[in-house]
């Protein structure tokens, strides 16, 4: 069987001392899962800067996992992953125009970037290998690998939403972003909304169109897309749930909250993720339900992320002073309704936390499909499972629709499906459950990966006929 090369931004291989997993993320824990049971390579940042780029690689092997990293400089960082990726795609691809930074040397970084990552993965692309490349970092790199003559299979998969037309072409090099895409063999969404939007460019910006065989043709070149939802590993996540760690972490949770209901909310602090809103909507529950108040408590656990860039550090201003006015607000002595840590679990106590929450708040404004929300179902006890409240504007929501679909920009909602949640009678929620983690179960992280790679082997290869048309 051919090898798997696996590239993404960052390369994070499992750390059994870490309970399992690399570092928090959605996209690390997937593709941890993923290469579990390939061999193959991952490549990838080192996450570490140098005043020079070498492009020297460094081999490690870990956990049955190759692993080859490159150092970037300085200014590539700025400019390729704070800037581009992280202040331009980002940003426009959650739909926050206003937050979005359309600075030429940030394209100019980006491509830059992509490029030094092609020219230090080629070497060790072997005749038969495939290789899929992972979301908006590095849309280029399947162009830099062709302008080097490789001509392997290579897909790409988005792990955010990709937007509607009007939000893309606000990009001034919109064009040259979505003709990169092109040299990929088959594009990889997380639902059909994100698929239908890149087929509305693709028709209406660039007079694309889709031939018989359901492939998509511009720019003189034919390529494939479709969906494919990501999931958890949910064989794993349930096992993880009957450790030790998870039971002593679930105990010390139920001891804490003897007289209370248990809300958890577990997310990277990112303005997509509706926090501010869901805090606004727990407000709202406190405020309108007087006689509830004693019986709930709001764990948050939100890890900070991207730092570096404003946009996070305003948010984090203004979640401390929400949570300041809340607490201050509805506390008693010996009574405090928000518990707020910004800090990074091990697996297993995030799956104990999961299990002792009565209901999970999962409010993302947009999400490409949000892995919390399907965490928390597989770590649930099917004969006393939590709600989960989830936002519909999360990926997510199109294959859980037994969960409290709620819209996340309205208090009202968030507070309606917190007291339905917290007085739903205990058939209700297991009905509930057992449909959602049916689902969870089924369209799993190994179900997800073997769709994608399946279907990349499957797309006709450069020297099949008709490739070129
Ligand atoms: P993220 O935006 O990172 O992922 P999400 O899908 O929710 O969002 O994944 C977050 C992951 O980090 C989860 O596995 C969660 O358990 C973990 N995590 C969060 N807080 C943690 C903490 N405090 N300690 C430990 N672990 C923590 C991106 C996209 C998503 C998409 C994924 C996968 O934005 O839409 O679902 O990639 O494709």
């Amino acid at each position: 069987m051919s090898r798997l090369i696996v590239v993404s931004n960052r390369v994070n291989p499992p750390n059994p001392a870490e309970g399992g997993e690399g570092s928090v993320g959605g996209l690390a824990m997937a593709l941890a899962a993923a290469l579990r049971e390939y061999s193959g390579i991952w490549f990838g940042w080192s996450g570490k800067t140098i005043p020079e780029f070498t492009g020297q690689l460094n081999m490690q092997r870990i956990e049955g996992v190759t692993v080859a990293t490159v150092d970037l400089e300085e200014t590539d960082y700025q400019e390729y992953y704070n800037g581009y990726a992280n202040k331009t795609l980002w940003p426009l691809f959650h739909y926050r125009v206003d937050l979005t930074a359309y600075d030429r040397s940030f394209g100019e970084g980006y491509d830059r970037v992509n490029r030094r990552f092609a020219e230090t993965l080629a070497p060790l692309i072997e005749p038969d290998d495939i290789v899929w490349v992972h979301d908006y970092h590095l849309i280029p790199v399947a162009r830099e690998l062709r302008r080097m003559g490789i001509t392997n299979r290579i897909g790409f998969f988005l792990h955010i939403p990709w937007p509607a037309h009007q939000l893309v072409v606000t990009l001034p090099r919109h064009r040259q972003l979505v003709e990169a895409l092109f040299d990929y063999d088959l594009i990889g969404f997380q639902t059909e909304e994100s698929l239908q939007a890149f087929e509305g460019y693709v028709f209406s910006e660039v007079q694309g169109a889709k031939n018989a065989r359901g492939e998509l043709v511009a720019f003189g070149r034919r390529t494939c897309a479709a969906a494919f939802p990501i999931g958890v590993d949910a064989q794993d996540f349930a096992e993880i749930v009957k450790s030790d760690n998870a039971r002593k972490t679930y105990d010390r949770m139920m001891a804490h909250s003897v007289f209370r209901k248990m809300i958890v909310g577990v997310d990277r602090l990112d303005y997509s993720k509706g926090l501010e809103e869901r805090l606004i909507g727990y407000e709202r529950f406190l405020h309108d339900h007087p006689d509830m108040r004693r019986e709930v408590m709001l764990l948050q656990v939100a890890p900070i992320s991207r730092d570096e860039v404003e946009a996070y550090q305003d948010l984090r201003g203004r979640l401390d002073g929400l949570i300041g006015r809340i607490n201050g607000a509805y506390a008693e002595m010996d009574f405090t309704p928000i518990r707020y840590v910004n800090r990074s679990y091990r697996r297993d106590e995030l799956a104990g936390v999961y299990r002792a929450a009565k209901a999970a708040l999962v409010t993302p404004l947009r999400d490409g499909m949000n892995l919390v929300a399907k965490e928390y179902v597989a770590a649930q006890n099917p004969d006393d499972p939590g709600v989960l409240i989830l936002s519909r504007f999360a990926g997510a929501a199109r294959q859980m629709k037994e969960a409290l679909i709620i819209n996340p920009n309205s208090p009202e909602e968030i507070s309606d499906a917190l007291e339905r949640s917290l007085s739903m009678s205990q058939d209700e929620r297991k009905q509930r459950w057992e449909a959602l983690f049916d689902n969870v179960r089924r369209e799993d992280v190994t179900a997800w990966r073997d769709n994608f790679v399946a279907a990349l082997r499957g797309r006709p290869g450069p020297d099949d006929e008709g490739q070129q048309e």
